[in-house]
């Protein structure tokens, strides 16, 4: 799977992913990431990507060239995995249905990194395929947010991970948040584990996990549980069971 990630921070980018769970992705040839200077294609002296505001304001706007130049000398190259999202705090939530669409890619996708008081409207329109946002959060730059996709997904593309892990990923954990876990000192500071997680029984523990995530997951996200329709008539009794 090819992801390619235009920024103009591309160390940046590089860095993160070369010291992650990415650049292992990358190594073992799972991933082919392509990190690429917006600046690659820029050939005004002063290398400017950005520009104030028609009409007046504060701040910068990246300016269209620049980026259709990075995009289409890729595109007539080597050719450009699409779709190509810009990150934006005006885009489409990503979650981990979506890292799930994307991991299914496959030709891959891109990812534009946006940057300064926005983008010029004509890189929505006629450059991209749409907007990804990680969240209702402004940050400085596309590029964490950028990170944070290409993370969620990579650790989705099969092999990238453990058997152990990517199974735990797959299991029971359907749309609920993860039941709690201990380790080692069976006490710590007075504090013990759960008696239940020391009895050997795999049934009973189970059970005691699947209740601690339906009973999580309804103090703390009560929208998941309404997101799968509410609880089973089985889940009801594993949640009563628990808090009696
Ligand atoms: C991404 N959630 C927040 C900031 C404007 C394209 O326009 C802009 C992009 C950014 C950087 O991305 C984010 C973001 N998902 O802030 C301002």
């Amino acid at each position: 799977m090819r992801i390619d990630v235009f920024t103009i921070f591309p160390d940046m980018v590089d860095q993160f992913c070369s010291a992650s769970l990415v650049g292992k992705a990358r190594d073992a040839e799972l991933l082919d990431l392509r990190v690429r200077d917006l600046r690659a294609a820029c050939y005004d002296p002063r290398r400017s990507v950005d520009d104030a505001p028609f009409g007046g304001g504060a701040g910068m706007v990246l300016k269209p060239e620049p980026l259709f130049a990075a995009v289409e000398l890729v595109e007539s190259t080597e050719g450009l995995p699409r779709p190509l999202f810009l990150l934006s705090p005006a885009g489409r939530r990503f979650d981990q249905e979506m890292a799930k669409e994307l991991s299914f890619l496959p030709e891959g996708f891109s990812l534009l990194c946006g940057r300064y008081e926005g983008v010029d409207q004509r890189v929505n329109d006629h450059l991209v395929d749409g907007e990804l946002s990680i969240g209702d959060i402004v940050v400085n730059g596309g590029e964490v947010a950028a990170l944070v996709v290409v993370e969620a997904v990579a650790r989705l593309i099969p092999g990238v991970l453990g058997n152990q892990e990517s199974s735990s990923e797959e299991s029971f954990n359907d749309g609920l948040l993860e039941y709690p876990q201990y380790t080692r000192p069976a006490i710590f500071r007075g504090w013990s584990v759960p008696e239940v997680l020391l009895s050997g029984d795999h049934g009973r523990v189970a059970r005691w996990r699947r209740a601690q995530s339906l009973l999580r997951t309804q103090s703390l996200r009560s929208d998941l549980i309404e997101a799968r329709g509410g609880l089973t008539a089985e889940e009801k009794m594993l949640v009563a069971e628990a808090e009696g």
